[in-house]
């Protein structure tokens, strides 16, 4: 188009969810831009956003990697590297592709942005906001009606969902999880709240009772049969089309498709729950506190009355063998303990009460069974693990909340010892086994014995420098790395991988942290005890808490374990280590004696001193040659720090 320029702009992206990022972004007329890797950072949860991990971890491969220092050798070479170039740019345009077609980005973000009138890259540049405006003016000129432009005002901040008391600790039995089904998008169809359907205080005195409702935060609706609200309507269409999705999930096997179709669900509800925050925006577009307030009110109403009609209705008094007990509950969910000891008859009480529940509320509102937990870990609110079972025969997975075994800022020694010690607690129902572990792995740290990429700690550069308050570990390491080598440093929105080094004491840790491929070439020393200290401690602690009390402090984090002299020093010569199921002597090859204890046969012992020196030269030997392997494989293959 001749009389069209493209041009580069800047753009900046900023949302709660997402926080700040820039994005460079052009126009070409005529063209549908859809870039996957803002659809990637919008769904996926990743340590890192490189092509290459994403395409590893969702395809199985990997990008034929060329480091940009050398892009202009290679260009000006010879045939051969040119090839290479091309062949890096053919896998560069390929895998998005790849992906975009195993993530079924294209046709899920069509849906979406059918379902909700707005253009495909509204989806991806901009918010939730958005979605819902364009809704309510959809629906707004069916019926002739003009969405009013209000200057936004900040107010207070008005109460919002009730999270039950949790009666904390570890549950044996299975625990019966009840939860309302899209909640907040279904009290505001059952009473029929919109901003068209708003009445005043002073309306509603001169209007037959009958023709309204009050909420219980004090607000009055008229009833649907003297007019239907917009958002209703909007949240009908909606939630329609999350039951389609659901319907698609139900019927798809594999597991793959499974997840995908799982968050195209997901998408939905959350663009339903959205109108609800639409409404509570009190920076948006047209904010409005009545609807909002009151479907918190009545949410917290239903909870409350969900809770008591359990357990009043379960009792032994009317023929049950337990008296029940709500142990914990968030905003729409009961987690109910039946007293039952199977799965089975859990679920089977847990349906039986959903539908009882379900009969005392006005339509769509409606209690669903959800889940078993058994045995559940209460550890807080928001913060709890157990095996997830929706059929009596298996469990379906092992389920956390609130608990560092997915949280990407934590290292991954940290996840995987919490994964691997709630796996013991909760699978293996070996607690001891548990502690066990997590001490094995501490005393592991602190003798130097984990690999470093497991010590890796990644944050998201959100902030320039300028804006961040207190200093930042990642922060200052991004800058020192943009003195080293300002091609490679870390940018806006980045990831930024670092380790923690040791350091003279007192060093802030901000100044103490390090980029890992540094650390590898130069052979820095790492901090063990900060990430003792620092990473592990605090959530080891809370996940053993609700099993050993206040004796758990002294179990896990005060022993023989923690002191790695006791650890480092063996009572057994210098060769035991080469003595594990030796059949030979190591010098002579002559056989040894079974159970015999020593690696040089009686007539080598006198060489022993010299042997051993031997052995640690060629493992010192391997060990450099390793640290270099290892250290060129993460420079042309980012990924690799996360799947080695
Ligand atoms: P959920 O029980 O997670 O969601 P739901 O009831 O809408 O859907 P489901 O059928 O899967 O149970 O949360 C309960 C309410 O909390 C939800 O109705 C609205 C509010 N909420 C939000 O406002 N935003 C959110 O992102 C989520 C997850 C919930
Ligand atoms: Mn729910
Ligand atoms: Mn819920």
């Amino acid at each position: 188009m001749k009389r069209s320029q493209t041009k580069v702009r800047r753009m900046i992206l900023q949302s709660k969810q997402m926080g700040k990022r820039e994005n460079k972004v052009i126009n070409i007329e005529g063209r549908v831009q859809f870039d996957l890797l803002l659809v990637i950072l919008r769904e996926y949860k990743l340590r890192s956003y490189t092509l290459n991990a994403v395409s590893y971890h969702f395809l199985g491969e990997q990008k034929e990697d060329v480091h940009h220092s050398i892009i202009t050798d290679l260009q000006n070479g010879n045939e051969q590297t040119r090839k290479r170039l091309a062949v890096y740019c053919l896998k560069d345009a390929l895998l998005p592709l790849k992906l975009l077609d195993k993530l079924m980005s294209l046709i899920n973000y069509m849906e979406m942005a059918r379902v909700t009138g707005v253009p495909l890259s509204y989806l991806l540049a901009r918010g939730q906001q958005i979605k819902v405006v364009s809704q309510l003016l959809r629906q707004a000129s069916k019926k002739d009606l003009v969405m009013p432009a209000v200057r936004p005002e900040q107010g207070d901040d008005f109460s919002g969902a009730l999270v039950i008391e949790p009666i904390r600790g570890y549950y044996g039995v299975p625990i019966a999880t009840l939860d309302f089904a899209s909640l907040y998008p279904s009290i505001m169809m059952a009473h029929n709240l919109c901003y068209t359907t708003l009445l005043t205080a002073h309306e509603a005195k001169e209007m037959d009772p009958e023709a309204y409702t009050k909420t219980p935060s004090g607000s009055y609706f008229v009833k649907q049969n003297v007019r239907k609200g917009l958002l209703p309507d909007i949240l009908e269409q909606l939630l329609s089309a999350r039951k389609r999705a659901k319907a698609d999930l139900k019927k798809e096997t594999d597991p793959f498709r499974k997840k995908v179709l799982d968050g195209r669900q997901l998408a939905l509800k959350i663009s339903a729950n959205s109108v609800y925050g639409f409404t509570g925006a009190q920076v948006g577009k047209l904010p409005c506190l009545e609807i909002s307030q009151s479907v918190t009110a009545f949410g917290r109403v239903m909870i409350e009355k969900t809770k008591n009609l359990v357990e009043s209705t379960y009792t032994v008094a009317n023929g049950y063998n337990k008296d029940s007990m709500v142990i914990y509950g968030d905003t729409d969910s009961v987690m109910v303990n039946f007293g039952v000891n199977t799965v089975e008859e859990a679920m089977k009480l847990g349906k039986e009460a959903a539908d009882k529940i379900s009969e005392k509320f006005e339509k769509p509102i409606k209690l669903e069974f959800e889940k078993v937990y058994y045995p559940y870990l209460l550890i807080n609110k928001k913060r709890y693990a157990g095996l997830f079972w929706t059929r009596p025969e298996k469990f379906d997975k092992m389920d956390c909340k609130g608990i560092e075994t997915v949280r990407r800022d934590n290292c991954p020694l940290v996840a995987n010892l919490v994964s691997a010690c709630l796996h013991k607690i909760l699978v293996e129902r070996n607690p001891e086994a548990a502690v066990n572990h997590a001490k094995s792995v501490i005393s592991d740290l602190l003798c130097n014995r984990v690999d470093i990429s497991n010590l890796i700690i990644t944050k998201e550069l959100t902030k320039s420098d300028h804006e961040y308050a207190a200093k930042q570990a990642h922060v200052e390491l991004a800058n020192r790395m943009a003195k080293r080598d300002a091609g490679s440093a870390p940018k806006l929105g980045d990831r930024v991988p670092f380790v923690i080094i040791a350091a003279a004491k007192g060093t802030p840790a901000y100044m103490k942290s390090e980029d890992p491929l540094y650390v590898l070439e130069n052979r820095i020393p790492i901090d063990t005890q900060y990430y003792l200290d620092n990473q592990i401690s605090k959530p080891l602690l809370r996940i053993f808490e609700p099993i050993f009390r206040e004796k758990t402090e002294s179990v896990l984090l005060r022993g023989d374990h923690t002191r790695t002299k006791t650890v480092l020093t063996s009572k057994v010569g210098a060769l035991f280590k080469y003595t594990n199921k030796r059949e030979t002597c190591i010098k002579c090859k002559t056989s040894l004696p079974d159970k015999y204890e020593f690696a040089t046969c009686s007539y080598c012992a006198k060489d022993e001193q010299s042997i051993f020196e031997n052995e640690i030269l060629k493992l010192n030997h391997f060990e450099e040659k390793f640290a270099k392997l290892w250290t060129q494989c993460q420079r042309c293959q980012g990924s690799l720090l996360e799947e080695l």
